[in-house]
């Protein structure tokens, strides 16, 4: 079942599953700042793309010493169907003063424009920071769905802005929010 809305030029769209499968243009990654992998979506992604995902996030770690919260960067997908894997790393919840909610923003942010300028038509999403890093799902969930609405809004007409974006859901709390928050869109 699909849940979808469309913003601006881009269709928006829920689905249950696992992002490893899927033939996006660009997966994201919820990463860490080491960017050597880890649990979770991480340890999915890695598992299943192989050992060329790892050499490039080593490559870019020895250039730049890993990625802060809230930024970027871009590999191949090596073995995954997608063409790239965007790796952004999301803040660990730590009761909410400590800047979380933007930091969050910004990993939508970052991650939209990093697979923008690399031409992406389809991007998938995790619900990032709601594993591991424990952010509230529900809140996260509207800062994801806000985020990306706001950045496709903001896109200038000759900008090229991707036909679809999926919000791939894991588990089934997040299935049910995520469509919940769209369907109140529709
Ligand atoms: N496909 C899609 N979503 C998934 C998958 C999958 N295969 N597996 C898990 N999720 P998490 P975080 C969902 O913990 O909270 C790693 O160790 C999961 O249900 O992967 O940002 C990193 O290296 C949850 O909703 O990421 C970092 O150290 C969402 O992905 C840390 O975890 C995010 O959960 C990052 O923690």
């Amino acid at each position: 079942m699909e849940t979808s809305i469309t913003i601006n030029r881009t269709v928006l769209t829920v689905v249950r599953g696992d992002i490893t499968t899927i033939a996006a243009d660009v997966i994201v990654n919820a990463a860490n700042t080491s960017l050597l992998g880890g649990g979770g979506v991480d340890g999915a992604i890695h598992r299943a793309g192989g050992p060329e995902i790892l050499d490039a996030c080593r490559r870019i770690r020895a250039k730049q010493g890993g990625c802060p919260v809230g930024e970027a960067v871009i590999t191949t997908a090596g073995k995954l169907p997608a063409s790239y894997v965007v790796h952004t790393v999301g803040p660990v919840w730590n009761g909410g003063d400590q800047d979380e909610e933007e930091l969050l923003r910004d990993c939508y942010r970052s991650s939209l424009a990093l697979a923008i300028q690399h031409g992406a038509n389809s991007i998938a999403f995790p619900n990032i920071s709601t594993g591991i890093y424990q952010f509230p799902k529900a809140l996260a969930a509207e800062i994801a769905l806000e985020a990306v609405a706001e950045y496709l809004c903001e896109l200038p007409d000759e900008t090229h802005a991707p036909k679809r974006i999926l919000f791939v859901c894991h588990d089934a709390e997040n299935e049910q929010i995520y469509r919940e928050r769209l369907g109140d869109c529709l």
